[in-house]
């Protein structure tokens, strides 16, 4: 393929923005449940989990009939939500294939009452919606093989992955891409220590079917076509290339019965827009019961969702990142000659200020006014200001579209606004002598958390500062969020905002290493109220913050400085 072809056969991912990841397997029957006890986690590892036998976790497939199961069903609510594309589990690292395979018997077509292959109804399904569909498949864990990695219940001895890899995950990657039509991206997860050369051979194939259907970054070794980030990671600065940001609906990705921890529209269209704002696809993942049907709950709030989408996909199909500084109130998205303002937090003051718009504003409307009013524009030093209702025009978010003529250069200082939150992420900070540090960590099992820090702060040297520009006088106070552990307790910090020096003792908040083995630190995060600090008049401070001694443990794990107005 030439450079041009590549790029265009690439567009479609660029311009998606919202898709959807079905997890089903025989896990999805055994729901989080195995021999009457509850296995808490995420739900597609329980074999692994519960340590059962081959043997035992084979009988699921005995009773697997997802009756209900219907691929019209999944791709229309995956419409209806403005879902672009699909991926659904082709095998899991349970190592059961959802599609009749030659390469396996252990699939649902030779080895359940079912006796069909989903995946052909749903690729009919997603070909009649034009929806695109991808597979995930687990190319190295394959706990059902004796020579597949992860099972080592069973199979204790050592393995020859390079029979495994032969004789079931190359062969059926190749089904996959025979049978099914087009095919839009496969999924891979868990490389391990998966060689360059399997990665390899796994593209070749791919590239030899089907040389339009891009790879993510999991087949491993660099060797993808777009970066997958961390499991629910939302990454808070905006990167370029083609992405992913994938997410649980609730704490598990296969179907967990007793999980009821929905997240709302309002939190799925921030964290969608916070994607896409930093130029990246959202990819929510949905766990189908063993009767393959969707959860009620999760299949009613994503008919919310995408009745918000419907409302505004001028603002989110086929846009770029935003070109704009940190925003209080949301998230930016644009296009040539246009900005999206998807404002979370609705200002109460009637005016939305829109800190670093560096180009000429043409005109300013609400997406959801069908007569397209123009809304009043003023411009002021370093914001602009736009007059908006009182009341929020949409929900979970409002979206204002500028028309905007000229260049929009991008604005790294912020700017703190005096009626909304004011965060001061790291990724954003000037270091002096520490470090930012990503941590990652699961909270129940399988449910990834992540946070941008500054940590490995060395003594009193150590700084962590963030320019701002303040838009007027105003008192805030002053929030921090930090993970510490017992060796920097009651040591001194201090903050510095313009004039005002503010000392405050570093608190324990129980951060430990946790105790799973290989499952690295138990971070854990509190928000302390340091107090009241007064920005005596409008223009430009710094914020610098740092320890007044030098701890053991690298002092504390700083994920966020805020200031939140006194008034609002
Ligand atoms: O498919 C979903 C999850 O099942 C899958 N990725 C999403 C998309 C996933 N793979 N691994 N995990 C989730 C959790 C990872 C657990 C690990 Fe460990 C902790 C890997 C290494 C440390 C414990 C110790 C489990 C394996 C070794």
């Amino acid at each position: 393929m030439s450079n041009d072809e590549k790029k265009l056969s690439r567009q479609w991912f660029r311009s998606a923005k919202f898709a959807v990841l079905f997890h089903w397997g025989l896990y999805s029957l055994a729901a989080g449940t195995w021999k009457g006890k509850r296995i808490h986690g995420i739900g597609e590892w329980i074999m692994y989990r519960g340590r059962i036998p081959v043997r035992e976790y084979e009988t699921l497939a005995a009773q697997f009939n997802p009756v209900k199961f219907s691929g019209k069903e999944w791709a229309r609510i995956a419409k209806a939500a403005g879902m672009k594309y699909i991926v659904v589990t082709a095998k899991h690292h349970d190592g059961f294939a959802m599609f009749k395979s030659k390469a396996s018997q252990y699939n649902i077509v030779d080895a359940t009452p079912y006796k069909r292959d989903p995946l052909l109804e749903l690729a009919e399904a997603c070909e009649k919606e034009g929806i695109r569909l991808g597979f995930y498949y687990s190319q190295f864990q394959d706990w059902h093989e004796p020579d597949g990695a992860g099972n080592t219940w069973d199979f204790p001895q050592e393995r020859k992955f390079e029979n495994y890899f032969n004789a079931k995950a190359l062969p059926q990657v190749r089904e996959l891409l025979t049978n099914y039509g087009p095919v839009a991206l496969i999924w891979f997860d868990t490389p391990g220590t998966m060689s360059r050369e399997d990665s390899l051979r796994l593209v070749q194939a791919v590239h030899e079917l089907q040389p339009d259907c891009l790879i993510n970054s999991r087949i491993g070794n660099g060797v993808g076509d777009y970066d997958s980030l961390g499991d629910q990671e939302i990454p808070l600065v905006a990167r370029g290339g083609l992405w992913e940001s994938v997410d649980t609906h609730n704490d598990t990705w296969g179907y967990v019965e007793f999980d009821r921890n929905w997240k709302s529209p309002r939190e799925l269209v921030e964290r969608m827009v916070k994607v896409v704002g930093k130029g990246g696809n959202y990819m929510l993942n949905v766990g189908p019961t063993g009767l393959g049907q969707i959860p009620a709950a999760c299949a009613g709030i994503l008919r919310e969702v995408g009745a918000w989408v419907g409302r505004n996909k001028e603002a989110l199909y086929a846009t770029d990142a935003s070109p704009l500084g940190l925003l209080p109130w949301g998230e930016c998205t644009s296009r040539s000659g246009k900005l999206y303002l998807h404002v979370l937090d609705w200002p109460q003051s009637e005016r939305l200020v829109v800190p670093g718009v560096t180009a000429k504003v043409k005109r300013a409307v609400l997406l959801t006014d069908a007569r397209r009013r123009p809304l009043r524009v003023s411009v002021g030093k370093g914001a602009v200001s736009i007059r908006v209702p009182r009341v929020a025009p949409d929900s979970p978010a409002t979206v204002v579209a500028l028309d905007v003529a000229g260049k929009l250069r991008g604005c790294a200082a912020r700017t703190v606004i005096n009626c909304h939150r004011n965060d001061f992420d790291p990724p954003y900070s000037v270091l002096k002598n520490c470090k930012h540090a990503k941590f990652s960590w699961m909270e129940k099992f399988g449910d990834w958390k992540h946070a941008d820090c500054v940590a490995e702060w060395s003594g009193p040297e150590s700084k962590a500062a963030w320019r701002f520009t303040a838009l007027e006088p105003a008192r805030y106070y002053l929030e921090l969020d930090y993970s510490c552990d017992e060796r920097s307790s009651d040591s001194e910090g201090m903050l510095t905002v313009g004039r005002t020096s503010l000392p405050f003792p570093v608190l324990d908040t129980g951060e430990r290493s946790n105790p799973v083995p290989d499952h690295g630190l138990w971070p854990l995060f509190r928000v302390y109220r340091l107090g009241m600090i007064e920005l005596p008049r409008a223009g430009n401070y710094s914020l610098t913050i740092g320890p007044m001694q030098k701890t053991e443990g690298g002092w504390i794990k700083l994920r966020r400085v805020s200031l939140l107005p006194v008034n609002a």
